[in-house]
């Protein structure tokens, strides 16, 4: 498998974010994506080439304009501020809620962070525009190879993306990888794409992007958003709306959830897939499901992987994979490059 691999991930370096009234450091570290990196040239599980360059108008087939343009200038703003906010993260602070206007475009910074967003738990650094948009780069780059008749590519990058909706940011996401790479496998000329969301959070940014659609499946296997982050999206009743009714799969599962019931339920996603006739597949790819993640609540183990990789690939579509969540950093080079190296075995 082809990995894309986004050397400029390291440029997001997030210091600290919000938990229980605390500045706690990151979960989300560049070790992360080095630690995958490592393993997949230890195995020799495939080429690993830098991302094709694509402008800024291509992100905008998924996100608006104007939260683009946000995302691009949003550190100077800050710096602007106040010259010490550069050893500072920025984190929003202020929110529109249900009857506040979202339209008007305020002035204030801190406002538009808060606009933007959905939580306090994504701090905005220096480096965090570069490291997104190139992080893009690779989704579209492993796109446009499936495209080109390879069976699958992975892209191996930084912020993750699933999280981030059309003009929101949030759960360390700022731009959906996921979203974008569907959505570039649908205007290559696949007819109809899935995203399938095996990250232990739900995608509710993808969900989001694609809920009234019914060119693009979303299913997704997650914590039960009863309990589990992100809380306001995600639960068995989504189904889909308008065009896209029935086009929307959640799968919730209780925390404490092992492999033997979370292999059942991507069966499940699986079979919904293959009854949606897609012609593609994007597997927004967390491994934050693993029994050591430290923010995260199901119980697979390293092992288990193998047997996920293996169906996915017995779906037998081209396939783009996008590196998501995993946080216990030891681990997630070996749980992901299971994953890929069962596909490999089985594809
Ligand atoms: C892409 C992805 O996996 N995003 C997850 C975002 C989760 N953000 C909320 C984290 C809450 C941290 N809870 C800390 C528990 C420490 N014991
Ligand atoms: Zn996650």
């Amino acid at each position: 498998m082809i990995t894309f691999y986004n050397d400029r991930h390291s440029l997001h370096q997030g210091r600290v974010e919000m938990f229980r009234g605390a500045l706690v450091p990151c979960f989300e570290v560049a070790a992360r994506a080095d630690r995958v990196l490592d393993e997949l040239r230890r195995r020799r599980l495939g080429a690993i080439e830098p991302a094709q360059v694509f402008d800024d108008v291509a992100l905008t087939r998924i996100h608006a304009p104007r939260y683009v343009e946000f995302l691009r200038g949003a550190w100077d703003e800050w710096v602007a501020l106040d010259p010490a906010n550069g050893q500072r993260d920025a984190l929003p602070s202020v929110w529109p809620v249900r009857g506040h206007r979202s339209d008007v475009l305020p002035e204030n910074f801190a406002a538009r962070m808060g606009l933007f967003s959905f939580d306090a738990g994504t701090p905005l650094t220096a480096g965090t525009w570069h490291a997104a948009r190139t992080g893009a780069w690779c989704a579209l780059s492993a796109a446009g190879r499936v495209l080109a008749g390879e069976r699958a590519a992975f892209a191996l990058t930084r912020p993750p993306g699933h999280h981030a909706g059309q003009d929101f940011f949030g759960g360390y996401c700022f731009l959906n990888n996921a979203a974008l790479a569907a959505q570039a496998l649908r205007d290559g000329g696949a007819g109809r794409v899935a995203v399938l969301d095996i990250d232990y959070h739900h995608g509710n940014g993808t969900q989001c992007i694609f809920y009234d659609r019914a060119d693009v499946l979303y299913a997704s296997l997650h914590g039960d958003p009863r309990s589990e982050y992100p809380f306001y999206l995600g639960h068995a009743d989504e189904t889909g709306a308008g065009a896209g009714r029935g086009c929307n799969l959640n799968l919730p599962l209780p925390r404490g959830t092992g492999f033997e019931t979370w292999f059942a339920a991507l069966g499940q996603a699986l079979r919904a897939i293959a009854g949606y006739r897609a012609e593609a597949l994007v597997v927004s790819l967390g491994v934050d499901t693993f029994a050591g993640d430290p923010i995260s609540g199901f119980r697979l183990q390293s092992d288990d992987y193998f047997q996920v990789g293996e169906a996915l690939a017995a779906a037998g579509l081209p396939s783009v994979f996008v590196f998501e969540g995993g946080y216990a950093v030891d681990a997630v080079g070996i749980n992901t490059a299971n994953v890929l190296e069962g596909f490999q075995r089985r594809a």
